[in-house]
């Protein structure tokens, strides 16, 4: 007899274990405690038990019965807060958090949008390495040893014969060796100079441009860069050639477009002079086709360099050129 109520009060205790929510414990509470409930009913019975049973059996079947109330009424406690705890702290019914949209980097965006305007002309883009040999960035375009940009205040040096690319031109007499004319590629690109103020970071983007065939003359690099300037800026934007100088090209100009803030007037941005530069340009020197064995009586051509950040600056009204490389999500989110 004994072993019954201790079975009983085993099974029950077994059962409360694995119950995971109050209707659970609620439903044990029945099979258990209730009218037809196996505790009750061996209570009810236990006037069929010998005498001297009786007492023993009647005293253990009320401590287990109170026992078993205790521990359902604490396991239903239990239950209701962790289950409130859940349904206060997270309200399902809330819409969820819909993740930012990501978009491309400014100077992304902008170095896409003028390899396209290229690439509609005819010119192939193509990239090369970062990391560059001496012969590449500064001999094969007519960069003598003794010449000023070679200089350490400037360059990146590795080591005595391998720099850190301070143009993107190097890719270009690359590509001459392997290719015969002719020729359109622009090479955009990380490039590295050391300098660092307002207006310059110690890496920057650049995007230059070459085209080689007979009979290509500085009306061409002229028509060209007009295109550009009116695809990149606007129709109206009146542009100006003025001489310059670069090693690599003969002769040499720099392209400057009206002030796109004051439209010649004058202002801040153009300091007064109603011009913005915008280009390097200039037929390419025949010491550059020399290197790379290019005939020079049958072939010449134009080349041409930008700054990305610069074009960027101007494009969207940006005066300080660290803010690309703040990763300001207030900045960087308005593109
Ligand atoms: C080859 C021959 C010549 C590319 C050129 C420039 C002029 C130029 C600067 C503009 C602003 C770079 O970012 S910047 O500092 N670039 O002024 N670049 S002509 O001339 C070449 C390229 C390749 C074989």
């Amino acid at each position: 007899m004994e072993n019954t109520i201790e079975r009983i009060y085993a099974d029950a205790m077994d059962a409360l274990a694995s119950a995971t929510d109050v209707d659970g414990v609620n439903e044990l509470s029945i099979q258990y405690l209730g009218r037809k409930g196996r505790v009750t009913h061996f209570l009810r019975n236990i006037s069929s038990l010998p005498a001297e049973e009786r007492p023993l059996a009647g005293k253990r079947a009320n401590e287990i019965k109170r026992s078993l109330e205790n521990e359902f009424k604490k396991a239903e406690e239990r239950l209701t807060s962790s289950t409130q705890t859940v349904t206060d702290r997270i309200d399902v019914s809330l819409p969820g958090r819909v993740p930012e949209k990501g978009s491309l980097h400014p100077i992304t965006q902008i170095t896409n949008r003028i390899c396209n305007i290229f690439s509609q002309m005819g010119f192939d883009v193509v990239e090369g390495p970062e990391v560059e040999t001496d012969y590449y960035n500064f001999e094969a375009l007519n960069i003598p040893k003794n010449h000023p940009a070679r200089d350490m205040q400037d360059t990146f040096y590795v080591s005595d014969n391998v720099v850190l690319r301070t143009h993107t031109s190097p890719t270009q007499p690359r590509v001459m060796e392997k290719r015969k004319p002719p020729v359109r590629i622009i090479a955009p690109g990380k490039v590295y100079r050391c300098d660092s103020d307002l207006t310059h970071t110690p890496m920057f983007h650049q995007v230059e441009g070459l085209l080689v065939d007979r009979h290509v003359s500085f009306s061409d690099l002229k028509g060209t860069l007009a295109a550009f300037v009116h695809q990149m800026f606007d129709e109206e934007t009146t542009l100006r050639f003025r001489p310059s100088f670069f090693p690599f090209t003969e002769p040499s100009a720099e392209v400057d477009i009206r002030c796109v803030i004051c439209r010649g007037k004058g202002c801040r941005v153009c300091s007064h002079t109603g011009w913005l530069e915008v280009l390097g340009s200039g037929m390419v020197h025949p010491a550059v086709f020399e290197n790379v064995g290019y005939d020079t009586s049958q072939y010449t051509g134009f080349a041409f360099g930008m700054g990305v950040e610069r074009i960027a600056m101007l494009k969207y009204g940006i005066d300080d050129i660290r803010r690309y490389f703040d990763n300001d999500y207030r900045f960087l989110s308005q593109f």
